[in-house]
């Protein structure tokens, strides 16, 4: 016991010192336990995240729109790859990630539960969707865990084209005819509250923060977040000359913030149990892909059979 507790105590100071954990280190159970769940989470909310736009690759307005957005949906598939690979590196099974994910089991990103009705939703994903997704995952370039903090150096970089490629089809979008402007103020209307939800319950209903702060996994907190990505967001809106959908945003001169109006937590919880208005769709997507895809796991394993035979006849 005594053992243990020094060997925590050890932990944390080397964590204290800003060192990165690498995945012989010796680490706390828990620590190992919470990454698993929070870089699982990840991936599979990347991998879940393709399929609100890839609904749109078929009818994107141009070539060049359609390049560009299927380069950002195999983007997505890329993160899922990485982060399956980081959260290997801490003991877990990729096959009992995926089951958890088709079972229902597993937790993703509830942002992927609302739908994509107009070519404007496209727009307003990059934007704010991937918007958010750097807000939170810049700090994560910093998190303690070595193979998880490498992977989002690169996730960022690509993140960051994806919010540009979002917020330039809006600047078309509200540029353009009236209906043009319509689409993307009700995409923005749609697309605004969902995003505030992804940062995460409030502080005080987070019951993971405090600890995976402690242990510099997160490195700042579900409402720091919500705040900066609002103060950094609430500008470009105005760029495009678009309204944000809350009557009680307001710039605070004391606080140099903008305060803003209550969060549906009730439409959080709910979606994430599994209630949201796609979650059903998105599960059913990705169990018809995972059973399209069988013949190939099959092949690939098979392919990695052989090549281990050859390699033991060479060496006998
Ligand atoms: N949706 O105690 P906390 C992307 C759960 S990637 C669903 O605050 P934590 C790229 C949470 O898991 C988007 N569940 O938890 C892209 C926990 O459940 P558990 C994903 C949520 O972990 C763009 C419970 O509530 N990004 O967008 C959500 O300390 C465009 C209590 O919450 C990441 O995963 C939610 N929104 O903080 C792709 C980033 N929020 O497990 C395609 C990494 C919370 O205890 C297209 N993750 N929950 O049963 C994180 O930074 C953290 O895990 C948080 C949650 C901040 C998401």
């Amino acid at each position: 016991m005594t053992t243990e507790m020094n060997l925590e105590q050890k932990f944390q100071d080397y964590v204290d010192a800003e060192n990165k954990v690498e995945p012989k280190d010796w680490m706390p159970e828990k620590y190992r336990q919470t990454l698993i769940r929070q870089v699982s989470q990840h991936a599979h909310s990347e991998v879940v995240g393709m399929l609100p736009e890839a609904n749109w690759i078929t009818r994107a307005p141009s070539l060049r729109r359609k390049v560009a957005l299927l380069a950002k949906v195999q983007d997505e598939a890329g993160h899922g790859l990485y982060l399956y690979s980081a959260a290997e590196t801490l003991g877990a099974d990729r096959m009992d990630m995926v089951e958890d994910l088709l079972s229902g089991k597993a937790k993703y990103s509830s942002i992927f539960n609302y739908p994509t009705p107009t070519w404007a939703d496209i727009g307003a994903i990059g934007w704010l969707v991937d918007g958010a997704a750097i807000a939170n995952q810049v700090m994560l370039c910093r998190t303690s865990y070595g193979p998880y903090s490498r992977a989002m150096v690169r996730i960022c970089k690509e993140e960051s084209f994806h919010q540009r490629q979002g917020y330039e089809i809006m600047m078309t979008l509200a540029q353009g005819s009236a209906e043009q402007k319509e689409m993307a103020q009700a995409a923005l209307n749609r697309w605004w509250w969902p995003s505030l939800m992804m940062f995460g319950p409030t502080d005080d209903d987070s019951p993971n923060s405090a600890q995976s702060m402690k242990w510099k996994i997160k490195r700042k907190s579900n409402d720091q977040l919500r705040q900066e990505f609002i103060d950094k967001t609430v500008p470009q809106a105005e760029f495009l000359g678009l309204t944000v959908p809350d009557p009680d945003l307001k710039w605070n001169e004391e606080h140099s913030h903008y305060d803003f109006g209550e969060i549906n937590w009730e439409e959080f919880y709910s979606v994430i149990k599994g209630n949201g208005k796609c979650n059903k769709q998105r599960m059913d997507a990705r169990n018809k892909a995972h059973d399209e895809g069988q013949w190939i796991r099959e092949a690939a394993n098979a392919y990695a059979k052989k090549q281990e035979e050859r390699k033991k006849q060479a060496a006998a």
